[in-house]
């Protein structure tokens, strides 16, 4: 049977209320169920399903420790957490079916088409009270890729872009001073040629590099034209040689010291600048922040339309959108989750943080998130290979 809890308070509440009222003669008995009512706490949580199992799908390095212990505890549901490395490989599995997972993660520029494609179902808000805790502004952007916000809550929000050890590039730069635009580093031949020597790293994805490489040639990010992602791997092709790694995270890769300019998640950089720093490392591992703008995702939490725990699905999402959780995600993660009630349980150096929180001046420069057809996808993964291959 489904317990109820919610409704469970409400009939508890009524009879109350009605007790309240009702003045009872003297002689006769008082009704035996009101009192034990009346002294029972009253039962309170969310709708929970039969079945006491809540399946996640998630990226790598990307929920704070203990968070998942602490819903089981409070819950008693068993919280089974997988993760998947790229979008692609997510969309790959939702588009073949039959996941048994109930809430999976993907990037804005997937969930877009993953919404179109009938594979999520619209969220119950009315179970998920916490929901109020997000910043209006974050959900504004995101109704982008979702009209009306109907079907994604913000996981966490943080923007493609370049991450430095600073020592380690200015070293390798020699002369050369500092680009004034950041993606020169990882674009420009004249300043890969250099960096080179301490270790370039890509994120390995298509739908990763293509769109900052359109935005740098002065493209659309979001273009759906071929024609452009041919203008991108001229312009990728030019530095394909410098490129050491591939990969589908840089954290220890920079954070270990095999790259020293990675194209990466400011948040992944965040939690490498704080890996090298655990091992003493005195060099700063920065995420920066390009005058021409780096690229805004959101990953966003999406309940499946075939779900079997939709019900716990809702309570997680309702927990993960408590202010202590936000703050978790920003202090551990070093990621932003757009809630607006996180600020002041946040130490100032994690609030001041601009690859966290982005000062409001930077915020026009975020490129907003949009999509591809899925005609435009492939085009764009075979170009992308055809940069990896170097030819
Ligand atoms: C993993 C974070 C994933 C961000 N640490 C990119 N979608």
């Amino acid at each position: 049977m489904t317990m109820r809890w919610w409704s469970v308070a409400a009939v508890a509440a009524v009879v109350l209320a009605g007790c309240g009222k009702k003045e009872e003669p003297v002689a006769q008995p008082a009704p035996a169920p009101a009192p034990a009512v009346a002294q029972a706490p009253a039962p309170k949580g969310p709708v929970l399903d039969d079945e006491k199992v809540l399946n996640i799908y998630n990226w790598p390095d990307y929920i704070p420790e203990g968070m998942l212990a602490a819903f089981e505890k409070e819950t008693g549901i068993k919280v089974n957490y997988d993760t998947f490395e790229t979008n692609e490989a997510l969309h790959a599995k939702l588009v073949a079916g039959n996941t048994g997972y109930d809430i999976v993660v993907p990037g804005s520029v997937f969930a877009k088409p993953q919404i179109e494609g009938g594979l999520f179902q619209p969220l119950d808000k009315a179970k998920i009270p916490n929901y109020s805790n997000l910043d209006p502004e974050v959900l504004k952007v995101l109704s982008r890729v979702d009209p009306g916000n109907q079907y994604l809550v913000p996981w966490g929000w943080s923007f493609t872009t370049v991450g430095i050890n600073k020592q380690k590039v200015e070293k390798a730069l020699g002369d050369l001073p500092m680009p004034e635009n950041a993606w020169d580093l990882v674009f420009n031949p004249k300043y890969t040629a250099k960096v080179k020597s301490c270790g370039i790293a890509y994120l390995d994805s298509p739908t990763e590099i293509i769109p900052v490489a359109l935005h740098y040639i002065g493209k659309d990010a979001y273009s759906n034209d071929p024609t452009d992602y041919a203008a991108a791997v001229d312009m990728l092709m030019k530095v394909r040689r410098d490129i050491r790694i591939f990969s589908s995270t840089m954290i220890d890769d920079i954070a270990s010291g095999k790259a020293c300019a990675v194209i990466g998640w400011a948040g992944d950089i965040n939690i490498a600048a704080s890996r090298a720093a655990e091992t003493g490392s005195k060099d700063e591992i920065v995420a920066l922040l390009p005058s021409t703008g780096a690229l805004a995702f959101f990953d966003t939490m999406a309940l499946l339309k075939d779900a079997k725990h939709p019900n716990n699905a809702h309570a997680f999402i309702d927990f993960f959108l408590r202010p202590e959780n936000a703050a978790a995600m920003a202090t551990e993660m070093g990621y932003n989750t757009g809630n607006a009630k996180v600020k002041p349980l946040l130490p100032p150096e994690i609030a001041g943080n601009p690859s966290i929180f982005p000062p409001s001046e930077y915020l026009p420069k975020l490129i907003q998130p949009s999509s591809y057809t899925n005609e435009a996808r492939e085009a764009m993964a075979s170009a992308y290979n055809r940069f990896k291959r170097g030819k």
